[in-house]
């Protein structure tokens, strides 16, 4: 009877290799582009005369009555009526590109899925970046974790790895979540705060849950300010398995390492952005990729086999606990790169539904309390955010065939052949695959035990990783981590909840608890309870991950310019941060044309600045440049606005590049006198790049970028590609913005 089931059908089942491209084209066949012959219709498809006037019963004024019967005018409303769906109930506010993933290392010796196996593979996807506790309108830069969401479009289904930039998390059973969530919302009696955790519910929460200790030191480091998306890891966190055509297992980790680095904004530019530019971090993915830099990470695995379960201290089940690198090396075999903006950020952004749940043959679940949770609860969410057919929405549908007898449900679109509904039937059709056509395996656990509620002891401990956490750090991020408390506990005003986070804190470190209580009016702190064990481990501080390379790719850099600015430097430099891949933004008193040293509007055009001095502050940019030229700098060192610009962005640690006279305004900016500036501490030293006089040669070659460079743009280069001077900061010299 086999001859009764269609092509299309078999094929389903049978899969095939789709490309990189199997996505585009597929979305293309749900997108509409209009011409300059389109023309506005109804729903319906008629077309339209008037979409700006109500049908009226006039008089001769042409006013009057409005009438039921406008079905144009009717749609309009309702369909704007029904715009919003309800918000992710975390993670609401986000975004997100395609992009492709590519394997180098092949591991058949571990799993068998396609995508971990066939190196010649081009895997569509699309990622996802969000902040977790902020409503949809909330701004890019405030403090806390970001998801980072992957979903892969492979020629076997869809895998989802559902991820944030933090690799472990506050809860160890999926049970606690919305505990964990509603301490962290704005609080019930006045939502309030938005998008913060600075607040009593949260840090009551934080220690009554010794198990959140581990993350809410990360949650305080400078990993929840980012500089951008592209410069985060990514994380699976929980713990999940591969499984290769042997049948065995190994329990793994995903990690996705940043080719540009991982790096931060500084606390107070994170503050001033989340005013100046709430979606900072939506516009730098969006022009990175618009401009051709296109961000890139590594994927890596840790991996164990299950003989190796139970060898350490912490259990590896608990999503807690890092696995720590120099015990479990990270195997990096693939690479993400992120390629293209969404068309429409409502229908791709916003519609895109991520579950844990969704793996491909090969790779599977763990134990984790966590991740069995979830598992449940990404499917059901997407219940009420999108309805029961929200897999066939084009952004979530696999670029392979799906064939199944699930059928109905709100807003059906797949229109499904054949006189059978159900399986087994008369005909044969649509059965289920065979492991040779790729059918998806459980792997055969053996369990038993007893029925209870309860954790394993190694679930108990809770404080080891976090002073490993805290140790690996080098003193900057310490002293960061030290201020982050230093706000978010001053924004809790009842005492009880201040006054024991820092008792808690003494746990970890006692020099951290002392400085934390006496900053936020806490208790006198004599001793700890556990003593910190001295242990470090790589991977933990973000200092380990600034690429090998130098680079200044996509980093913004300011030039400020006035009438009467050195043309030669001003050419430099835009040839020159253009060469090394960076984008130069002119930045003047106003958006009107600024003529060079020599140059008036009888002999020249000018340049227009891209932006004003109010327009796009200095915390808008990686770093700025300043020519010289005497009657520019006269006129910019007379601008409070332009002086403010130097000294914030010397403030937030940027490299500032000045030549000619321009270095005089940077002096008069920064202030620093004699004594700040000793043998030992140049203005150098510090991230300010000088060159008096200016010829061309003594500008440098960019391309050649090297710590000890001779070349004023050379140096320039280097500094900005190490992201911040952190000696200003040791020096107390950052304090002045
Ligand atoms: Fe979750 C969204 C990451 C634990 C329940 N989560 C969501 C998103 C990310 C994460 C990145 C946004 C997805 C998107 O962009 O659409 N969540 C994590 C990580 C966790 C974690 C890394 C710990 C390892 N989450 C977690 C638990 C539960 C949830 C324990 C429930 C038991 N998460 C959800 C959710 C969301 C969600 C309520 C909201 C919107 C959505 O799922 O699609 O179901």
């Amino acid at each position: 009877m086999s001859h009764i089931v269609p092509e299309s059908i078999k094929q389903a089942v049978m899969g095939g290799h789709g490309g990189s491209q199997a996505k585009a084209t597929q979305l293309a066949a749900n997108t509409v582009e209009p011409t300059k012959d389109t023309r506005i219709t109804s729903d319906w498809g008629t077309k339209q005369n008037n979409t700006d006037d109500w049908l009226k019963v006039t008089n001769e004024d042409h006013t009057g009555p409005m009438l039921l019967e406008d079905g144009f005018g009717r749609e309009k409303i309702h369909r704007f009526d029904h715009e919003r769906i309800p918000e992710r109930v975390v993670h609401a506010r986000g975004a997100g590109a395609f992009g492709t993933f590519r394997l180098h290392e092949s591991i058949p010796e571990l799993s068998s899925a396609g995508v971990l196996n066939d190196t010649s593979r081009e895997t569509p996807v699309f990622l996802r970046f969000s902040t977790v506790l902020g409503s949809r309108g909330s701004a890019d830069t405030v403090r806390d974790v970001r998801g980072f969401a992957l979903k892969m479009y492979t020629d076997e289904g869809n895998w989802d790895i559902v991820g944030n930039n933090i690799p472990v998390f506050f809860i160890q059973d999926a049970m606690k979540f919305p505990d964990v969530i509603h301490a962290g919302k704005p609080e019930p009696h006045n939502e309030v705060p938005q998008a913060q955790s600075a607040h009593n519910n949260f840090w009551d929460f934080m220690y009554m849950h010794s198990e959140a200790t581990h993350m809410y030191m990360w949650a305080m480091s400078d990993r929840t300010i980012p500089r951008s998306y592209r410069m985060m890891q990514g994380f699976g966190v929980n713990t999940y398995t591969l499984t290769n055509d042997k049948g065995e297992r190994h329990f793994v980790k995903f990690h996705f390492t940043p080719e540009l680095g991982v790096h931060s904004l500084v606390w107070d530019e994170a503050l001033k952005l989340a005013g100046q530019d709430p979606d900072f971090h939506r516009k730098d993915l969006y022009e990175a990729i618009e401009s051709g830099c296109f961000p890139k990470w590594k994927f890596g695995v840790q991996v164990l086999p299950e003989s190796r379960e139970h060898e350490f201290d912490f259990d590896i089940l608990d999503a807690t606990k890092v696995w720590p690198e120099d015990l479990v090396p990270v195997r990096y075999i693939g690479e993400l790169e992120l390629n293209r903006n969404v068309d429409e950020y409502f229908t791709q952004t916003e519609q895109v539904a991520f579950c844990t749940g969704h793996v491909v043959p090969g790779i599977g679940f763990s134990d984790d309390p966590l991740l069995q949770g979830r598992n449940f609860s990404y499917f059901d969410t997407q219940l009420s955010r999108l309805g029961i057919n929200w897999q066939e929405l084009p952004i979530n549908k696999p670029v392979c065939p799906v064939m199944n007898f699930n059928r109905d449900g709100a807003m059906r679109h797949t229109i499904s052949k054949g006189k059978v509904n159900y399986w087994p039937n008369r005909f044969e059709a649509q059965p289920p695959a065979s492991v040779a056509e790729g059918a998806y395996i459980d792997y055969p656990a053996k369990i038993e035990g007893m029925k209870q509620r309860t954790r394993s002891a190694k679930f108990k401990e809770h404080i080891s990783q976090a002073q490993l956490f805290y140790n690996s750090l080098s003193e900057i991020e310490k002293s960061h981590v030290l201020a982050a408390f230093g706000f978010e506990l001053d924004h809790c005003d009842e005492a009880v909840v201040y006054e024991r986070l820092s008792g808690r804190l003494a746990d970890i470190d006692l020099g951290l608890a002392q400085s934390v209580s006496e900053m936020v009016g806490g208790p006198k702190i004599e001793k700890s309870n556990r003593p910190n064990h001295g242990r470090k481990a790589p991977g933990l501080s973000q200092m380990d991950f600034l690429p090998k390379k130098p680079t200044i790719a996509s980093r913004r850099i300011a030039i400020l310019i006035a009438d009467g600015y050195d043309p030669i430097a001003f050419s430099a430099f835009v040839g020159g941060i253009k060469g090394a891949g960076a984008l130069p933004f002119v930045i003047g008193a106003r958006r009107a044309p600024v003529y060079a040293a020599g140059e008036d509007a009888s002999n020249s055009k000018g340049v227009t600045p891209d932006h004003h001095f109010e327009g796009q502050r200095s915390t808008m940019f990686d770093a700025i440049l300043i020519p010289g030229g005497e009657k520019s700098i006269k006129t910019l060192s007379s601008m409070g606005r332009a002086l403010h610009y130097v000294r914030e962005a010397f403030g937030h640690l940027k490299t500032i590049g000045a030549t000619g006279e321009a270095i005089d305004l940077v002096n008069k900016a920064i202030q620093l006198d004699d004594i700040q500036l000793s043998s030992s501490h140049t203005l150098e030293s510090y991230g300010v790049v000088t060159l008096r006089d200016v010829k061309p040669e003594g500008l440098g070659d960019v391309l050649n970028v090297a710590k000890d460079a001779k070349g004023f743009l050379e140096k320039f280069v280097y500094n900005v590609s190490q992201h911040r001077c952190w000696q200003r900061e040791l020096d107390g010299l950052s304090t002045q913005v």
